[in-house]
């Protein structure tokens, strides 16, 4: 038999993939774009991402970001805006550290920044800000939403205009110290097997600052009905909860972190239970993946991110491209790179 070897001439060094989509902005590191239509425009609510020195651990105490800035853009493609500092941590007067991802509705003639963040015992609490611009600035309410806790929360409003809030995530996101009802810093790993921990739900009261009602888990089923487990790391939830609702029908869309996957289940209502149907976004460059979906002048877009422009997990540049709805109301995977 004859043995190939490979000389010197004949290595290849590997190709760094070619994205489809650029960075939005290149000035700052951001991630984790919610990104919404308000006074005709596209308002993107970031992470910003920077440089602490920290570290990188399961925790994620790398990602130890300290405000948030608001971009805007008048069409995709178009210039992007950023806004400047929209709320700094040293102006939440219970917060202690890593602003992580936001997100903002509008209700009541004013905004709301919906913001996660490590209390000064280091429990992520969901904290809400107001402003009467897009753009903020923000002024931080005195204490986080009674009764929240974990991180990525995504506002969604429902076509009868009522507002709910999905949020939560494991491992760093600290859902797995939640599950006795009381924080419990001793429980570090999410099941092994049996059911996953589901993604939170609870429905906003009017003024938009607080629960309307006790926190619901979100269920994740296949299409025989029975729950996901634990073990499906390619199809649980992780965080980075997200809806939006096409042809009445509520889509839930998720990271499942470890598997790097933003995938998506559907249902009849914003309680779930969700029906996983497939990937949204394979994994990108980097290890997490957080996006947001809208619809604006009559396209679809997924906003996500990447670490194109550091090539260092934790400092992430926002990309946008378009999302096609399929006929049977299935979502065309989304592939980031060329193939
Ligand atoms: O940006 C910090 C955290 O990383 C987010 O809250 C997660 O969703 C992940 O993207």
């Amino acid at each position: 038999a004859t043995v190939e070897t490979e000389t010197k001439d004949t290595i290849t060094t590997p190709q760094k993939p070619t994205p489809v989509s650029q960075p939005l902005v290149s000035h700052m590191y951001t991630a984790d774009p919610s990104a919404h239509v308000f006074e005709g425009k596209i308002y993107i609510y970031p992470s910003h991402d920077i440089e602490a020195g920290i570290p990188q651990n399961d925790n994620g105490d790398h990602f130890a970001m300290r405000d948030y800035h608001v971009l805007s853009m008048d069409s995709v493609g178009g210039k992007v805006t950023d806004h400047g500092v929209a709320l700094d941590v040293k102006d939440v007067p219970w917060a202690g550290r890593q602003m992580w991802a936001p997100d903002a509705a509008y209700a009541n003639n004013q905004y709301y920044l919906y913001f996660p963040v490590k209390d000064k015992q280091n429990i992520f609490r969901i904290g809400v800000a107001t402003s009467t611009s897009p753009s903020g600035p923000f002024k931080a309410e005195k204490e986080p939403i009674k009764g929240s806790y974990s991180i990525d929360p995504a506002v969604f409003k429902d076509t009868d205009g009522s507002f709910y809030m999905y949020f939560g995530g494991i491992w760093g996101g600290q859902l797995q110290r939640w599950q006795t009802g009381k924080y419990d810093s001793t429980a570090a790993q999410e099941p092994a097997d049996g059911m996953p921990l589901g993604a939170k739900v609870a429905r906003l009261n009017k003024n938009m600052l607080q629960f309307a009602e006790p926190v619901k888990e979100i269920q994740i089923v296949d299409s025989t009905g029975k729950s996901l487990s634990a073990k499906d790391h390619d199809r649980r939830f992780f965080e980075a909860a997200w809806v939006h609702k096409y042809n009445n029908k509520y889509y839930f869309s998720y990271s499942t972190g470890d598997t790097h996957y933003i995938a998506y289940a559907t249902g009849d209502s914003p309680y779930g239970p969700f029906t996983y149907k497939g990937v949204i976004l394979n994994p990108v460059e980097g290890w997490t993946n957080h996006h947001s979906i809208v619809e604006y002048k009559e396209k679809w877009y997924l906003f996500y991110h990447d670490t194109q422009l550091s090539g260092q997990t934790h400092l992430r540049n926002i990309k946008v491209t378009e999302l096609t709805h399929q006929q049977d109301g299935s979502i065309a995977t989304v592939n980031a790179y060329i193939q």
